[in-house]
């Protein structure tokens, strides 16, 4: 339970009645009286406050430190001490998931866990620690800069999935730490809607760069005059500077250990990329190679000559049978080639920067002094669920994504829980709940789900065309609930074209276009490019791209689809999670308009359905705000009791606490499982806890005297 603050109630478990009304008048009632956290039980709701909070200054911090969740008013702080607490203290893993849709504020939360951990540790402070610290700050600008974008949901959106393990050694402080990044949505360096940007990255450059750096780039500082970042026609967004953002990562760059040679390097691929959207192709007749123009300041920047950037861009070298083919491209075709080169550069650039912050972050990598890895904490921050008006195959992975974090929080919060009350023999009465796992199977079931069809498609090789795909769904799941199509219900409104088919996902329905699924989930890049840039002068680039020195006639395996790629990583990430004692952050986000005093009410109530908010309260107050293994309960609360103090020696670890409950009338709040006891209110915990810091001091004292009468 919180402390009462004074608005509203800090728990939604203490709600004197679970409805929806109830749920929402309370939510909304802390939202206008600035109160953006509210608990249920250990579960923080956090609500996008959309202005700057006063809340997160050191008084904070030191009114959190080393306290347990419900002695202090909610506060995301709270979250974070009692994930790094259990950590320190049992030496488990913990994690922090943290989830909603897109804008709701899991990217803030993210930042502001990690600078919590950062200002409650290293009280000895250690100059290699702090360096760890610097280093786990400062990731976050350069990982935003060229993994963030404005889109129309949010103006600092994810376009990445971020899990990031932080390690820390026996007394708690962070020794280093690892990214995993997830699926970057690389069709916005070439494509952005009305109203988007491409990645922040290329905006920061053209604005940040001094002339003289401009120069080096060969660029003109105005967005509009590169298509890579006009289409959306809007360069700059208010609330972002992207002039001091390009500072801040430039001095992180430093921080994290970037020779200048890369960071040079970095630049003149974001560069490199913007000239390359500009690069032009016309019909020269028939059959005959595509003219190009501009292809030289690409590759100047890329360190290849034109000659050979044309060469790649206009025709490929084909393998048949060991002999070796040249093949023309059309001008259509080579714009395609263009496109996929400017994409999968930028791709291969942003995982490289990964690469070099996790070394950067790496324990292991202090030779000195043999860092054991410890414990670690791992905070997830990943794209949240969206839906636009074109929605694609990057939003159809975003939101399986999204999908299976949901069916984390089902499977542990309210699968789980009630499932432990049946173990333990608890008397329970069984709460219902919406499980998404049918909606994950539509999409990542063998054989039956979305992605195996698709790749089913990429298998083949006959001329497969996207709504032949779509063709091949509507078969395989004619009679699902969750899917349909033009196709399958010819009536419906929602789908407006034949290319459409909607997913009925936990949180909305969601209408996708199957153009583009095929040629994404295949993710192929032509060998020519591969072996243009690995034979690139500047050896960073070259780096970047060894796969690139492959002998063209050597056949290769097939390499897995974008699609089962994806999957896998999911999949993987939530076995990580499900390894670790996982602690929840919520967000919602309160309206669309980005104010911080609108409330939407409906807005608000169909996130706090789809969540399962309500029936996480059901769950934590029809049953047990908390549970203790005997023995642990009796080790921390025996000194309450003359029965149990200094120790119990009638009976069991059970038999104890029975007697000490007993004698602080709790009874009626508490049921006797086999191995553990349930304390319904969070009230009576309360009471123990205060009990215990009344009586610690004077038994502090007996034991003093004891002590020195003793020597
Ligand atoms: V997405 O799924 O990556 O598109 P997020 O990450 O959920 O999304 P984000 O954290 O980026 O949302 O929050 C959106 C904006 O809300 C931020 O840029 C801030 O302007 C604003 N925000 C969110 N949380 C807070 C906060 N605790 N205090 C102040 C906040 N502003
Ligand atoms: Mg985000």
């Amino acid at each position: 339970m919180a402390t009462q603050d004074e608005v509203g109630i800090g728990d939604f478990v203490l709600l004197d009645e679970i409805t929806i009304e109830k749920f929402m008048e309370n939510l909304k009632r802390r939202f206008q009286g600035g109160k953006i956290y509210t608990y249920i039980g250990e579960v923080c709701v956090s609500v996008n406050p959309y202005r700057t909070m006063n809340i997160y200054g050191p008084q904070q911090i030191s009114q959190y430190k080393g306290r347990e969740i419900f002695e202090n008013p909610p506060h995301i702080f709270a979250i974070a001490d009692a994930a790094h607490r259990e950590m320190k203290q049992q030496g488990r893993d913990t994690c922090i998931v943290i989830s909603g849709e897109s804008g709701s504020g899991k990217t803030e939360a993210s930042k502001i866990i990690m600078k919590y951990i950062a200002a409650v540790t290293n009280v000895g402070g250690q100059q290699e620690i702090e360096r760890v610290k610097n280093v786990l700050l400062q990731s976050n600008s350069i990982l935003e800069a060229f993994g963030n974008a404005k889109t129309n949901r949010n103006d600092n959106s994810s376009r990445f999935g971020k899990y990031m393990d932080i390690n820390f050694d026996f007394k708690g402080d962070p020794i280093g730490g690892h990214i995993n990044n997830y699926l970057l949505e690389k069709s916005r360096v070439i494509l952005q809607q009305p109203g988007e940007r491409n990645f922040h990255s290329f905006y920061q450059l053209l604005c940040g760069a001094s002339d003289s750096e401009l120069r080096t780039y060969l660029l003109s500082r105005d967005p509009s005059t590169f298509h890579y970042t006009c289409q959306g026609n809007v360069s700059k967004v208010e609330a972002i500077s992207d002039r001091s953002d390009y500072k801040s990562v430039v001095a992180a760059f430093k921080t994290l250990g970037f020779a200048q040679e890369e960071t040079e390097t970095i630049w003149k691929i974001v560069a490199a990329i913007l000239h390359l959207g500009n690069i032009q192709f016309s019909s020269s007749g028939d059959d005959s190679k595509p003219a190009i123009e501009g292809v030289h300041k690409a590759a100047a920047l890329l360190a290849v000559t034109p000659q050979d950037l044309s060469k790649a861009l206009s025709e490929r070298v084909i393998a048949a049978r060991g002999e070796v083919m040249q093949k023309t491209h059309t001008v259509s075709e080579a714009e395609y080639g263009r496109d996929a080169l400017a994409k999968a550069v930028y791709d291969r650039l942003f995982t490289w920067i990964v690469d070099k912050v996790n070394k950067a972050l790496d324990p292991a990598s202090k030779s000195d002094r043999k860092f054991k890895t410890g414990t670690v904490i791992g905070v997830l921050d990943i794209y949240g669920f969206e839906i636009f008006d074109n929605n694609n195959f990057e939003q159809f992975c975003i939101n399986y994504c999204n999908e299976k974090l949901q069916q984390l929080f089902i499977e542990l919060v309210l699968k789980q829980e009630q499932e432990e009350y049946m173990r333990e023999g608890i008397e329970w009465q069984n709460i219902e709940y919406f499980n998404n796992q049918i909606i994950c199977d539509l999409v990542e079931q063998p054989h039956k789900g979305i992605i195996a069809i698709l790749d089913e498609a990429c298998l083949n090789v006959g001329k497969v065309t996207d709504e032949m795909v779509l063709e091949a769904m509507d078969k395989k799941l004619t009679n699902h609930k969750h899917f349909t199509s033009r196709q399958l219900s010819p009536m419906d409104k929602a789908l407006r074209h034949k290319e459409e088919f909607r997913i009925r996902h936990y949180a909305g329905d969601v209408v996708y276009t199957i153009i583009g699924f095929l040629d994404k989930n295949k993710d192929l890049l032509f060998q020519d490019f591969k072996r243009l840039l690995f034979n690139s002068g500047n050896k960073v680039i070259s780096s970047m791209w060894p796969e690139g020195a492959v002998d063209i006639t050597k056949t290769t395996k097939r390499p897995l689809t974008a699609g089962t790629l994806f999957k896998n990583s999911i999949i993987e990430l939530v076995k990580i999670l499900k390894s670790k004692e996982p602690y929840y952050v919520r967000c919602i986000k309160p309206n669309e308009e980005k104010s911080p005093v609108l409330f939407g009410d409906e807005r608000v109530r169909h996130q706090v359905c789809y969540l399962g908010l309500l029936e996480n309260v059901r769950v934590r107050r029809a049953g047990f705000a908390h549970r203790q293994r005997y023995d642990k309960f009796l080790k921390r609360y025996k000194m309450i009791s003359q029965f149990t103090w200094p120790n119990f020696h009638a009976g069991s670890d059970k038999d104890g606490t029975r007697v000490l409950i007993d004698e602080l009338r709790f009874s009626s709040d508490v049921r006797y499982g086999h191995t553990k006891i349930f304390i319904r209110s969070p009230r009576t915990l309360f009471a123990l806890e205060k009990a215990r810091n009344e009586i610690i001091p004077g038994i502090v004292v007996l034991l003093q005297k004891q002590w020195r009468g003793a020597i």
